[in-house]
C-alpha cells in the first residue's frame, strides 16, 4: 500500500503523488518543488524514496586522498585552491616518489579507495599519471583508484593529443578504475561563463563521462550550487546527468556541492541556509530518480549537516578521511581538520536512527556493523 504525503498547494500534491507512485518528475515540476516545497514535506518525499532503495542503509567508505598539485592553468572564480602557474607562491606539486610515500603510509590498513584529484598543472601529463598510476598498482593492487575530474582529463588527454576514448583507455590500463564526479559545476552556458569560463564545457564533461561508460568505468556526478545559479538551472543541470544516465547507467552517486565563499572572486555571495542545503538534497533524490545514491559530502557541510542530510534523501556520506582534499577547508568548509574514525562515523549514522555500512567503491558491502561499538 502506497503511503500518502498530501500537501495542500494542488501542484505539490500531484507532484507528491507521482512521485510515490514510482512516476518521473519534469523540470516545471523540479523546480515547482525547489520554489514551494517546506523542508516537512520535502523530507518526507525523499525519504519515502532513499527507504524503498535502501532501507535505513548508510553507506561509507574508508578512502584516503592525494592531491597531486593545487597549481591549476584555469582560473575558476569560485575556487579559493588553484595557484597560479607563474605566480606558485604556497602553490605545491608532488612528485610520483611522494605521492607513493603517501600511499604506503596506509601500509596494512584497511582503506579501500584512494581518490585523487588536483589542479591543472601544465606538465602533469598523460604520461606523468599513467606512470603514477601504474606505481601505486604495483604497491597496493587492491586499492581502488578513483582519479581525475573531467576537468583534468580533458586537458591532459587533449594534450596528449588522442581522443577520449583512446585516453581514457589508456589511464583505464594503467590501473584507474573510476572517475569522481568534479568539474560539472552548472551545466548552464551563460552561468558556466561567469563562474569557469575557461575549463571543459558541460559537453565536454558529459562526453568525457558517457566515453567512461562506455568503456566500462563507473563515475560519479556533482552540482556546485547556491552562488548565482537560479533553480531552473540546477534542474536543467539535474535533467542533463538523468539522461545521460538512461543512456549508460554508468553514474553511482550525485553529490551536490554546497558554494563554499572564503577568499575566492565569489566571496561576495551569501552561502547557502542549512534549510536550503537540505531542501537540495531532497529535491536532489526525488528529482534524480535513476541515480542509485546520493551523498552529502561531510568535510565540506558538517557532520551536524550531514547526519540531517540521511533525514533528506542521503544515503551515503563520504568516507573517513584522514588526509583532506584542501579545496575545500580553503573555501571555508565547516571543518577544517575533517578526519572521522570508522566508530565515529558508525555512531554518527546511528544517531541518525540509520544503519552504517561500509562499502566499496562500486558499492559492494565491505562490514555491516550490527553488535560493534554499542
Ligand atoms: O568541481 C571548488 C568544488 C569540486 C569550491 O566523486 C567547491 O566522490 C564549494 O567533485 N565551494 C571537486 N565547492 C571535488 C569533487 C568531489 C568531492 C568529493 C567526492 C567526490 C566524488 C567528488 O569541488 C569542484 C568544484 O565543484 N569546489 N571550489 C567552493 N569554493
Ligand atoms: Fe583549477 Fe579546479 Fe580550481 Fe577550477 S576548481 S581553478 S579547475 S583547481
Amino acid at each position: 500500500m502506497n503511503q500518502e504525503i498530501p500537501h495542500q498547494n494542488e501542484t505539490l500534491n500531484t507532484i507528491s503523488q507521482k512521485v510515490l507512485r514510482g512516476d518521473r518528475i519534469n523540470v516545471d515540476e523540479c523546480v515547482s518543488l525547489y520554489e514551494h516545497g517546506d523542508i516537512g514535506f520535502l523530507g518526507q518525499l525523499a525519504d519515502s524514496i532513499r527507504l524503498k532503495r535502501h532501507g535505513k542503509n548508510t553507506f561509507f567508505n574508508r578512502n584516503f586522498h592525494i592531491e597531486p598539485t593545487n597549481v591549476c592553468v584555469f582560473s575558476c572564480n569560485f575556487c579559493s585552491y588553484s595557484r597560479q602557474y607563474k605566480n606558485r607562491e604556497d602553490g605545491w606539486e608532488l612528485s610520483i616518489d611522494q605521492m607513493l610515500e603517501k600511499v604506503k603510509a596506509y601500509d596494512g590498513q584497511p582503506i579501500t579507495e584512494v581518490h585523487i584529484v588536483g589542479g591543472v598543472h601544465p606538465k602533469m601529463d598523460l604520461e606523468f599519471f599513467t606512470k603514477l598510476l601504474r606505481s601505486i598498482k604495483s604497491i597496493r593492487p587492491d586499492l581502488h583508484i578513483k582519479g581525475f575530474t573531467a576537468v583534468e582529463l580533458d586537458y591532459m588527454i587533449r594534450k596528449a593529443g588522442v581522443d577520449y576514448k583512446t585516453g581514457l583507455s589508456m589511464l583505464n590500463q594503467a590501473g584507474l578504475d573510476s572517475l569522481p564526479g568534479g568539474g560539472a559545476e552548472i551545466f548552464d552556458s551563460e552561468i558556466r561563463n561567469q563562474i569557469c569560463a575557461d575549463k571543459c564545457t558541460a559537453d565536454e564533461w558529459l562526453e568525457i563521462h558517457q566515453t567512461a561508460h562506455e568503456i566500462g568505468m563507473a563515475s560519479n556526478a556533482t552540482m556546485l550550487y547556491g552562488h548565482i545559479e537560479n533553480y531552473r538551472h540546477r534542474a536543467l543541470h539535474m535533467l542533463r546527468l538523468r539522461n545521460l544516465q538512461d543512456q549508460t547507467k554508468g553514474f553511482n552517486t550525485f553529490i551536490p556541492l554546497k558554494f563554499r565563499n572564503k577568499d575566492n572572486d565569489m566571496s561576495n555571495i551569501p552561502e547557502t541556509t542549512m534549510v536550503e542545503d537540505l531542501k537540495n538534497y531532497a529535491v536532489s533524490r526525488i528529482f534524480m530518480d535513476n541515480f542509485p545514491h546520493i551523498k552529502a559530502y561531510w568535510p565540506m557541510i558538517g557532520r551536524e549537516t550531514a547526519a540531517m542530510s540521511l533525514s533528506f534523501g542521503v544515503d551515503d556520506l563520504d568516507g573517513t578521511i584522514d588526509d583532506s582534499t584542501k579545496i575545500y577547508s580553503m573555501a571555508g568548509s565547516e571543518e577544517q581538520n575533517p578526519a572521522l574514525s570508522t566508530e565515529e562515523l558508525v555512531k554518527l549514522i546511528r544517531d541518525a536512527g540509520k544503519t552504517p555500512v561500509e562499502r566499496d567503491t562500486l558499492y559492494n558491502i565491505v562490514r555491516t556493523f550490527e553488535g560493534v561499538y554499542q
